[in-house]
């Protein structure tokens, strides 16, 4: 399983400086393993992304290093991302077979981010999606057969077959979309998060863990929008229970994060607002899981948002409308 390798680690950090900020302290001590330990490098940006395989492989800590994981534990992260892997796969081949319409977008390669990430998370919790949303809705418990019947236009799918491929949402999973339009699920789900710490401070109706939490995924293309920087002001002003998870796969559509971006480094953006931000290898399932405990267990107890860069790939195209034959075999497309 790609997600639980290193192999992709070349396709991980782009070139710019990750030497962190006297701001940038991702969270107290113990999610320091957790962090991809970084060197100084000098940016650039226009040229395209720095393979630095040799860096993160020197840098990957030994095994015995890595977060403690019970055999259980381990074996719900890898059943989830091969479920995740499989099914988007299976998807391919329905779509080419004229089973789906309009856009498809798959996950595969991304998906030690969703696994990590929404396997801690309770059943009240809630997701807000973007339109690469299949695997978090599996994560997020949705039967695999009514994501696939929603993918198929029936009536057994998650939402009736009304909603497609970019829309899945679960009431009873609190799942709250897929959505279609880049950054329109942000506000979504700090509105979600404001309406748990409403129903947690005036209602008094919370779980016993504390404040119900939400996940709002995106990518990094979605970072430039404007809805990204009103909700981070809004969540940390307001202390709201949710985590921004960043999938940064380095391309928007065919964009390169690196020439569409300011300061390539998104999670520098959650200390520009006061919360913490943290960067984790989004390859690697136990890493992101070990940040992701610790982000929710923060919003549960009511301390606030954090911002997490997840730093990923996408092994197909942007969407089954740009076919993957569009990639050159044995081509590099990202060391320059
Ligand atoms: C508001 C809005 N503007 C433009 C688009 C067109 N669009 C679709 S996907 C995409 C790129 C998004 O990239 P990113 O956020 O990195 O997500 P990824 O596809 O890499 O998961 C854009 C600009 C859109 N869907 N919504
Ligand atoms: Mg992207």
């Amino acid at each position: 399983m790609a997600a639980a390798s290193f192999t992709a680690a070349k396709f991980l950090a782009p070139a710019a400086a990750r030497s962190g900020g006297d701001r940038a302290r991702p969270f107290p001590a113990p999610s320091a393993s957790s962090m991809r330990p970084l060197r100084h490098r000098p940016a650039r940006r226009l040229g395209s992304v720095l393979a630095v395989s040799s860096d993160v492989l020197k840098a990957a800590p030994a095994a015995a290093a890595y977060p403690a994981v019970t055999r259980e534990e381990a074996l719900e992260l890898y059943e989830d991302m091969i479920l995740g892997r499989n099914f988007e796969d299976m998807c391919a081949q329905m779509y080419y077979r004229g089973k789906m319409f309009g856009f498809v977008h798959l996950y595969n390669g991304q998906e030690a981010v969703s696994t990590g990430f929404i396997k801690q998370l309770n059943q009240p919790d809630c997701v807000v999606s973007t339109y690469r949303d299949h695997v978090h809705a599996l994560s997020k418990g949705v039967p695999a057969r009514a994501v696939m019947a929603e993918l198929f236009g029936k009536a057994t799918g998650c939402c009736r077959g009304q909603g497609g491929s970019m829309h899945m949402f679960s009431e009873p999973h609190n799942l709250l979309g897929g959505f279609a339009f880049i950054g329109e699920g942000i506000p979504v789900a700090t509105g979600a998060a404001f309406a748990a710490k409403y129903r947690h401070e005036v209602l008094k109706q919370s779980s016993p863990d504390g404040l119900d939490v939400t996940l709002a995924f995106f990518g990094d293309g979605t970072c430039n929008n404007g809805q990204f920087f009103e909700c981070l002001n809004m969540a940390q002003l307001w202390k709201l229970p949710i985590i921004f998870v960043v999938e940064n796969n380095l391309w928007a559509i065919g964009m390169s994060h690196l020439r569409s971006t300011s300061d390539p480094e998104i999670w520098k953006k959650g200390p520009a607002f006061g919360m913490p931000g943290v960067h984790v290898d989004g390859m690697d399932v136990l890493k992101v899981r070990e940040v992701a405990k610790e982000a929710i267990d923060r919003a549960r107890r009511g301390e606030g948002p954090t911002l997490v860069e997840c730093e990923t790939y996408r092994f197909r195209g942007h969407s089954l409308a740009d076919p993957d034959e569009l990639r050159r075999p044995g081509k590099d497309y990202l060391s320059g």
